[in-house]
């Protein structure tokens, strides 16, 4: 690797490291740097008297702690981040003049965020939710954030409907219920009456809405951007992210419990998959295309409740990113990054579309109230590696002590510089614009139903079924009678199968085929095609108790792990098990502080002691029958099938014992291994007859 491909990733980080206080092994002082004497004991007249004024350093100390919030996102307050890089495979000259993404050469820093939309900054993250996923590009010509999500299409097509549906989805306005959850009257109420919406709630009733990893789930752009090569010519671009680790959910019901056992699911994934070596990936896929392309088109690429299918336009995959280091302090970085859609540089330009103009003035707003004025864009994490000069000046929090006497343009003082720099500068796409100014949508954004029902009709029996339960849920929570009928007369506009299986779950009339079903089909947006090939990132548990068989353990263990899984041992209590041949086994955590619903797989070594304490535990035998009912691969060996039968797991067909393996006793051999890497990269087995199973 050479210097060039490092520096300006270093850049940033050595811009960084300049910011960094690092208090360890120091002594204590005030802001003010006066040595601190006691931080235990206010300062008082006499030793049980009043607590004075003049003591400094107790006023600053609460003082500083009174004024430690600042406000919380009004959108996508949950989130967590990372620090990372972006590397180009070749370059694209061809389309733009953006120099990070013509050079192969080049490292880019970035920082990217990832948030829900709905809840509170404590909220779970694991709710039925809409994920951000937000890029900021540091290149060496200014910021490029990419504020995307992990779904390619938008709930409206006009910002100025962006209050509507935020105010309808957060919490009701009377007794601010329910956090960080779409299933409540308001936002049906919203959905029913804005058909634009119908499109995405369909992705949100999707298993997409649940993702199992921040690594394993896709971003987009959403809109349509353009790249503009240097010699002015502009293409149509959608933006893609594609993980490396593929595409992957979890399932409604164990989504819920998540929520109670570790509302830091997704955030804790992200910060041990880094820390443990495992960084995130994910390519960019771009759609390119033109202005005679999109005119051939049948819906309007400037509408965001569209996508374009890859059928019709391919995504081509142009570089990496790489998410390599968790930040240091959270508040510092992650909270106070400020991503703007308006940060575009040269190479990247905007479309008309009326959502993404909303958002080019909403985000640089939004920043003023949550980081407390116009300078934010000094704080370290917004700081671009490129240099900023200009005659912008003063305000809250100005760190900046810029050195001159010229504060204007023109000037002679200063050698009129700062000087604009014409060509070199960012040049606005002249594209043409006329018409008369008019309150209205376009003609060709007036088809609601044609996309929700192409992403229905692309989905695989298992999603359909997800799909459903989904609206029978969300519905179901529906109080208003009438806002659920509604939303069966719209979707049976999309699918008459759909609303009719909605409507028998929801007690309403079943409603009778008014329409054909008006979309097509792209295969690419089902889930079910996802490369399942390798088990990196899946956590694996195995239970285990005193008596196991050590040997039916350790080939399990380094299987796993030499693939990428994370296996890990339960036991009923924390410590060491002691196997049957006397040895000690370490266990890396007492299953009632885990459960099932944060693995992705369970096995049961052999061993018959142990194999009957765990079937004497309930939550053990529980552990194992949850698994088994959320479609996960469970394994047994030798004795430990006494847990499957306690279990009372479904047998006797094909579709029962997907993803249920079993061998021989003691150590489980090649064969079997194989089995178990091949089921747990599977990740689930939903032709399994689960509905009967209780857990
Ligand atoms: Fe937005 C935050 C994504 C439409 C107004 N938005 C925000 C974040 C993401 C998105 C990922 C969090 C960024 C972070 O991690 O800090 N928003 C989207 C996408 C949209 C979208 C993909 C449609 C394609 N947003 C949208 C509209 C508006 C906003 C139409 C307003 C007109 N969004 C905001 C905001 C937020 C925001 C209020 C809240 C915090 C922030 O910007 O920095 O300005």
């Amino acid at each position: 690797m050479t210097d060039r491909e490092q520096a300006p990733q270093s850049v940033k980080d050595a811009q960084l490291a300049s910011y960094q206080v690092d208090n360890r092994g120091q002594g204590m002082t005030t802001d003010q740097g006066i040595p601190v004497q006691d931080t235990d004991n206010s300062l008082k007249a006499g030793d049980r008297g009043p607590t004075l004024l003049e003591d400094f350093h107790f006023r600053e100390k609460i003082m500083r702690f009174d004024h430690e919030r600042i406000p919380e996102r009004v959108v996508h307050a949950r989130g967590s981040g990372a620090h990372g890089y972006f590397q180009l495979y070749e370059s694209l000259a061809e389309y733009t003049s953006a120099d990070f993404l013509c050079d192969p050469s080049l490292r880019t820093p970035v920082f990217v965020r990832f948030s829900t939309v709905q809840g509170s900054r404590g909220s779970a993250d694991t709710v039925r939710d809409v994920r951000g996923f937000a890029t900021k590009f540091y290149t060496r010509q200014g910021n490029f954030d990419l504020v995307g999500n992990n779904m390619p299409v938008f709930f409206i097509q006009d910002a100025i409907k962006f209050p509507d549906v935020i105010h309808a989805v957060k919490p009701e306005p009377h007794n601010e219920i329910p956090q960080a959850a779409s299933a409540h009257d308001t936002f049906w109420d919203f959905v029913s009456l804005q058909p634009e919406t119908m499109h995405h709630v369909m992705w949100l009733m999707s298993d997409r809405a649940l993702p199992r990893s921040y690594a394993m789930m896709q971003g987009f752009g959403v809109h349509t951007f353009r790249l503009i090569n240097a010699e002015g010519r502009s293409t149509f671009v959608k933006f893609h992210w594609i993980p490396k680790l593929g595409t992957h959910s979890l399932v409604w019901d164990e989504a819920q419990k998540i929520a109670g056992k570790d509302p830091d699911f997704n955030r804790r994934d992200l910060w041990e998959a880094i820390e443990s070596g495992n960084h995130p990936e994910y390519e960019l896929g771009l759609q390119l295309f033109t202005e005679e392309e999109a005119a051939r088109l049948d819906f309007d690429v400037l509408d965001p409740t569209k996508l374009i299918p890859e059928e019709i336009i391919p995504v081509r995959r142009v570089g990496k990113l790489v998410l390599d280091r968790n930040p240091d302090n959270f508040f510092a970085e992650t909270e106070q990054i400020a991503f703007c859609v308006q940060n575009v540089v040269p190479g990247i330009g905007f479309t008309d579309d009326p959502l993404l103009q909303g958002r080019l003035f909403s985000y640089l707003d939004t920043q003023l109230t949550r980081l407390g004025g116009p300078n934010f864009a000094q704080i370290p994490i917004n700081r671009p590696v490129a240099p900023v000069h200009n005659h912008q000046q003063d305000g809250f929090h100005f760190d900046a002590v810029p050195a001159r006497e010229a504060n204007y343009h023109p000037n002679s003082i200063s050698g009129n510089t700062p000087t604009p720099q014409g060509d070199r500068g960012y040049v606005h796409y002249p594209s043409q614009v006329a018409g008369p100014k008019l309150r209205l949508r376009p003609e060709s954004f007036a088809d609601h139903y044609s996309q929700a029902a192409m992403f229905w009709n692309s989905m695989s029996p298992w999603e359909k079924k997800h799909i459903v339960a989904a609206y029978r849920f969300e519905l179901g929570r529906v109080v208003r009678k009438e806002i659920r009928q509604r939303m069966v007369e719209h979707l049976n506009r999309i699918d008459n199968d759909l609303a009719v299986a909605v409507a028998q779950g929801l007690g309403v009339a079943a409603p009778e085929k008014v329409t054909d079903n008006p979309g097509g089909r792209s295969p690419a947006l089902s889930q079910a095609i996802e490369p399942k090939d390798k088990p990196l990132g899946r956590k694996v548990a195995i239970l285990v108790a005193d008596g196991v068989d050590a040997a039916s353990v350790t080939p399990l263990v380094e299987t796993l792990k030499a693939q990428g899984a994370v296996p890990e041992l339960l036991a009923p209590v924390d410590g060491a098990v002691t196997a049957a041949d006397g040895t000690p086994l370490p266990v890396d955590r007492a299953i009632v502080t885990v459960a099932s619903v944060l693995y992705d797989a369970v096995v049961v070594p052999d061993g018959t002691a142990a194999a009957e304490l765990i079937c004497g535990d309930g939550y053990a035998v529980h552990f194992v029958a949850e698994a088994y009912k959320h479609a996960k691969p469970v394994a047994f060996i030798g004795a430990g099938a006494m847990v499957r039968t306690a279990a009372n797991l479904p047998a006797g067909d094909a579709a029962a014992e997907a993803g249920v393996l079993t061998s021989g006793a003691g150590a489980p051999d090649e064969d079997f291994l194989g089995q178990l890497v091949t089921a747990v990269a599977a990740h689930r087995f939903f032709e399994r007859p689960v509905d009967a199973v209780s857990a």
